[in-house]
């Protein structure tokens, strides 16, 4: 058995939750199938899509599951005696639904005779593989759109997809917390490798082999650069060398499909040089006062102000940025060097849920700013005991942004340029944790792995 009786019980609990929310409206998740790489044999890896996975508890491929008329239902064809050459025994179906908690499994091809003439009324969310997708518009006889401009019934699935995935029940919690705990062993197996290598590319080595021994993988593709300032930079040609900051942002995947995300900074050197040091200490002001305020009913986006505002305190402090702090705030001065949102919903998915747009990540009736900074907001609805988010401020000295005449023109008398200057060695800092918001307050799940500037550096040795 994979899944445990307690965890058959969470997924049919889930499903429950989900057909409680659409009385008599039948349902299909699509799995999904791997692409090939060049010829059907080599594939890229396969992971199904995060809603069967989530219902379903199993990463099957070019599987369906359908939850009609109280019954949960499996369709999915048994392995080949060609699959049993090349990839040896697999379980068969009814062991699989049996594992999956449901209550009828049958092949593929018998969905539609199955479904008879519920096949009209049926709701799903289109997956991204377009084999899937085509058999998708097949069973339904009609094309999907993006699951973000999904109406009617699939609209309604959405929905209600939202409102169970939206909070983290203990099977989840539990996966949330072992992804947490690798991606806190593959930081510090990056920090311990950086005094000894030459490259991005040799620390990124070391944090994804610790992911990797633990049958893990990067939940997303790692960043490991002295380039800190290249928001996802993916690139780790570089040399590192003392008086560089390394920014790595760097979460796992275990083999359920629970995802976690960090992002440390530290110097190449091992010590933080003054400038680096200053900065850094106003980017953690930020995030504790951020998390701080994690709680019940708090709107994120008070929590993106908090953290902004601290962090506008603190460059006031360091004579980066002048003028009172409140008023910088109101004029989006900190957008200057902190452009994007303080963090996003984590579960199955890293932005979790944003294969639906912004239907996870903003209240009903809600919808993204067209202010600058507050454009990359990813989450603006109140907190909830029990999601999962990040809280990542940062600082950055984008030379595209620092240099564009509007901005320029928009915050000249915010900044003390000449006073910029001797912080020319901080290109970028970033700090990020996981917070599970709780009944009182906040559970930081990523906190074995600390934040305090020489904490960090004492793991490098
Ligand atoms: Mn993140």
């Amino acid at each position: 058995m994979i899944n445990t009786p307690a965890e058959i019980a969470q997924l049919q609990a889930r499903r429950r939750g989900l057909s409680d929310r659409l009385p008599g409206l039948p349902i299909a998740l699509w799995s999904g199938q791997a692409a090939a790489r060049n010829f059907p044999a080599n594939r890229y890896p396969f992971r199904a899509s995060s809603h069967f996975l989530y219902f379903g508890g199993l990463s099957l491929e070019r599987a369906v599951l359908l939850m009609v008329d109280g019954r949960s239902i499996l369709f999915w064809d048994e392995p080949t005696v060609a699959d049993a050459l090349w990839h040896g025994p697999e379980p068969s179906r009814v062991v699989l639904a049996a594992e999956m908690g449901l209550d009828a499994d049958y092949p593929l091809a018998e969905l539609a005779t199955v479904l008879g003439d519920r096949r009209a009324d049926l709701a799903t969310v289109a997956v991204q593989s377009p084999a899937a997708r085509s058999h998708q518009a097949a069973i339904l006889g009609r094309s999907l759109p993006e699951p973000s401009q999904a109406t009617g019934a699939d609209g309604d699935l959405v929905a209600a997809i939202v409102a169970v995935r939206s909070t983290q029940d203990a099977s989840a919690l539990s996966e949330l917390r072992r992804s947490a705990a690798i991606a806190v062993a593959a930081h510090q197996a990056g920090l311990r490798a950086t005094p000894s290598v030459t490259t991005e590319a040799e620390v990124r080595a070391a944090i994804e082999a610790e992911m990797i021994a633990c049958d893990a993988h990067p939940a997303y593709n790692s960043i490991v650069t002295i380039r800190g300032e290249v928001l996802h930079n993916e690139r780790y040609d570089n040399e590192i060398n003392p008086g560089d900051l390394l920014l790595v942002d760097a979460g796992a995947e275990v083999s359920s499909g629970w995802a976690s995300d960090i992002t440390r900074t530290w110097p190449v050197s091992g010590e933080f040089s003054a400038t680096q040091r200053a900065v850094y200490e106003v980017v953690l002001a930020a995030q504790r006062a951020a998390i701080a305020a994690v709680r019940p009913g708090v709107e994120y986006r008070s929590i993106h102000q908090t953290g902004s505002l601290v962090l506008i305190e603190g460059l006031v402090d360091l004579g980066i940025l002048q003028g009172k702090p409140a008023e910088l705030v109101d004029r989006d001065a900190h957008t200057l060097f902190f452009p994007h949102g303080i963090g996003h919903l984590l579960g199955l998915d890293v932005h979790d849920m944003e294969d639906l747009g912004d239907r996870a990540g903003y209240a009903p009736g809600r919808s993204r700013s067209d202010r600058f900074g507050w454009c990359f907001l990813r989450l603006d609805r109140p907190l909830e005991a029990g999601m999962v988010v990040t809280i990542e401020p940062g600082f950055y000295q984008v030379p595209g942004l620092l240099n564009n005449r509007d901005q320029r023109d928009r915050y000249g008398d915010c900044v003390n340029w000449e006073r910029l200057e001797e912080f020319d060695d901080v290109r970028g800092i970033r700090i990020e944790d996981d917070v599970l918001v709780t009944a009182e307050g906040s559970e930081v799940l990523t906190a074995e792995l600390p934040t305090d500037p020489d904490d960090i550096c004492a793991l490098m040795v």
